[in-house]
């Protein structure tokens, strides 16, 4: 049987994620063109087998598919400016906003460029391997031409045409996770501000994370209902009574509570409305802004 002969790509940033999406296409037997600002980094993809372009134009003629994962979309714009973009498929791979996606998309749109807008969840040694996962939004057609290459990094899931879509959820993902950054810190300062190794407290907060998580299907029923009395099995005026601990503590040791504060007043403020015997989740009728 003659090998099929699979799809070439332009990987244009060869930072931390683009050498890691460079390389894993050319593991995957992709033909894969490189090009980075400061061209030292292109050395060890060419090693592998890659082909280094002199130019951001350089690497854009070279393939029909150009992926582009750089710093920003200022970065993204300067360095597409330098090529045709006429008859190619734009893959951004750039951490964004939504708008910037949707003025990306329509920056393609009259270059005579396809336009697929990627949200990437993992961090780069995870590239390639089983826990990756991509979202895409924008040209479905783009999206099914390519979807080996694009399989290749990841699980590739694609949320519609609006080029909007990925970075929204990704955005929203990366809220979480920052989220999660807050409450892991915030406690890791408290037990070191006792003295304890917070290496052997590790653990346990893992542990506790992971059984909290329901937390997340539970209050996206209540959100999509529009109903915080769903299901309540601790209820906010108690929560917030709880809170305070959390704040009086970390003054007792002299650990600062500002990354906690923010929601110590909402919480407040919710209980005050007469919300008290409903879930946390009511929490966020708060977070509206008004005028949107
Ligand atoms: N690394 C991660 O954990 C996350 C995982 C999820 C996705 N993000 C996003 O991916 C984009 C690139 O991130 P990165 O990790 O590759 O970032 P760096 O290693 O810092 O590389 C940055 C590349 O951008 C180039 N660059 C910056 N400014 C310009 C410019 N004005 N013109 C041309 N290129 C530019 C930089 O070039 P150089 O400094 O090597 O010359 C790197 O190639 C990012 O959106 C993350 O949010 C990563």
């Amino acid at each position: 049987m003659p090998e099929v002969s699979k799809q070439a790509v332009t990987v244009l940033g060869l930072g931390a994620m683009g050498s890691a999406l460079a390389g894993t296409l050319l593991a995957a037997g992709h033909p894969t063109t490189v090009w980075n600002r400061s061209p030292g980094k292109a050395h060890p993809l060419v090693e592998r087998g890659a082909v280094r372009a002199g130019s951001a134009g350089e690497a854009i003629a070279a393939s029909r598919l150009v992926l582009v994962c750089l710093l920003d979309y200022r970065s993204v714009h300067e360095v597409l400016d330098a090529g045709t973009m006429s008859g190619k498929v734009l893959v951004n791979l750039t951490n964004g906003t939504p708008a910037q996606a949707r003025e990306l998309a329509g920056w393609a749109a009259e270059h005579d460029a396809d336009y697929l807008d990627g949200g990437i969840m993992a961090v780069p040694p995870m590239i390639g391997g089983p826990g990756a996962f991509l979202l895409y939004s924008g040209s479905r057609a783009a999206f099914d031409t390519y979807r080996e290459p694009l399989d290749a990094l990841g699980e590739s899931r694609y949320l519609g045409a609006d080029p909007g879509l990925a970075p929204l959820h990704d955005i929203a993902l990366l809220t979480g996770m920052y989220g999660m950054f807050i409450g892991v810190l915030q406690a890791f300062a408290l037990v070191r501000g006792e003295g304890g190794e917070v290496k052997a407290f590790a653990p346990m907060l893992g542990r506790w994370l992971t059984a909290m998580s329901g937390f997340t299907e539970r209050s996206a029923d209540q959100v999509d209902k529009g109903d915080y009395t769903i299901g309540v099995v601790s209820n906010l005026a108690m929560q917030a009574a709880g809170f305070g601990n959390l704040l009086a503590a970390a003054a007792d040791q002299g650990v600062s509570a500002e990354l906690m504060t923010p929601l110590r007043a909402l919480m407040d403020r919710r209980v005050a409305d007469g919300h008290g015997a409903e879930d946390i989740t009511g929490v966020i009728e708060l977070l509206k802004v008004s005028g949107k």
